[in-house]
């Protein structure tokens, strides 16, 4: 039989690392009064093709790199698409949605696929934990538009045909690195001759 003592020890132990000590207060580490984390960029409603530039705004508290618990700072995370609401002292999860600014970055390009897509900011402190209460700013709407030079932005257009006839006609003409020998060039021997002089550079 495995239930031992050592296996009620590990139960116990198990259920103490469970209840990890709480951060600074029940909840999480006190949030400034009056923090505020919000997007300078992109604003609401924003339409973007490639690569997104957002930038992160916050008063009233300073930004650090996680591991460093100077008071009143804590590090930015972009949460993409993401529903859930985040929850006083616990741990801000670290995933494709949930991006951690960790070495403190206040700027970020990050590459969505086209469509609607929400945007949050969220402040965490030095472990990763929601500040009591979360430092979180108003989720954001954009829209990722189809990069201008792609096919599907050019089909979905619809005018892809007529753009094509327009680059067509644009384009500069091949460069002739040969001579063309027109059929009324080559009807004398002299001036073939003539030609193949030039061409040889002979006289
Ligand atoms: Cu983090």
């Amino acid at each position: 039989m495995l239930r031992t003592n050592s296996g009620r020890v590990g139960l116990a132990l198990l259920m103490s690392l469970a209840l990890v000590p709480p951060p600074a207060s029940a909840k999480g580490t006190k949030a400034a009064k009056d923090a505020r984390v919000y997007f300078i960029s992109p604003s609401d409603g924003e339409t973007v093709t490639g690569p997104l530039i957002c930038r992160f705004g916050l008063r009233n508290m300073g930004v650090t790199h996680a591991g460093d618990d100077f008071a009143g700072s804590g590090h930015h995370h972009l949460l993409v698409d993401v529903d859930e609401t985040m929850q006083a002292g616990e741990p801000i999860p670290r995933d494709k949605k949930h991006i951690h600014y960790a070495a403190g970055e206040t700027e970020a390009r990050i590459e969505l696929p086209p469509g609607k897509h929400t945007l949050q900011l969220v402040l965490g402190d030095t472990r990763h934990l929601n500040f009591d209460p979360p430092l979180v700013s108003e989720k954001i709407m954009i829209t990722v538009g189809k990069p201008n030079g792609s096919e599907e932005a050019r089909a979905t257009r619809g005018t892809g045909e007529r753009r094509k006839v327009l680059e067509r006609a644009s384009a500069p003409e091949p460069l002739q690195l040969q001579p063309t020998v027109t059929p009324e060039m080559t009807k004398s021997p002299e001036s073939s001759d003539f030609i193949s002089r030039v061409l040889t550079g002979s006289k």
